[in-house]
């Protein structure tokens, strides 16, 4: 469960930073990035706010903006990059993000009824802690 604990948390942080620079506080909990994926608000996170989120997060992760997170962009071991680049190139596009087993959609909707609510987003998170 470690293996992509450290892309997931990178992910939080470059999400944080946003809800961070847009409502000034100190440190955005768990709860508070479920409110910024939950672009709608209505307490559920579903698959395309899910998507459009992991995007935008791709997005603060490319810092040098050629559209794919490099190898230097993202705090990986060898290993796990390897894992997520399943194309072998040497970047993770968005669609190999997406299907990142630990950050895909399936990862967070635990009951599988295709939406994401609190709970399991903070159970999910839990588990890419352990
Ligand atoms: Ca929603
Ligand atoms: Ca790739
Ligand atoms: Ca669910």
């Amino acid at each position: 469960m470690r293996l992509f604990a450290g892309l997931f948390l990178s992910i939080l942080t470059a999400v944080a930073s946003t809800a961070m620079a847009q409502t000034r506080l100190p440190t955005p909990s768990t709860e508070q990035i479920f409110e910024q994926f939950d672009e709608d608000g209505d307490g559920v996170i579903d698959e395309i706010e899910f998507r459009v989120n992991i995007i935008r997060v791709m997005g603060l992760l490319d810092t040098n903006r050629n559209g794919v997170v490099d190898r230097d962009e993202v705090a990986l071991t060898d290993e796990r990059f390897a894992q997520a680049d399943r194309n072998g190139d040497g970047k993770i596009d968005g669609v190999e993000l997406i299907e990142t087993p630990f950050l895909g959609f399936q990862a967070f909707d635990l009951n599988g009824d295709g939406q994401v609510t609190l709970d399991e987003f903070l159970q999910a998170v839990e588990q890419l802690r352990n």
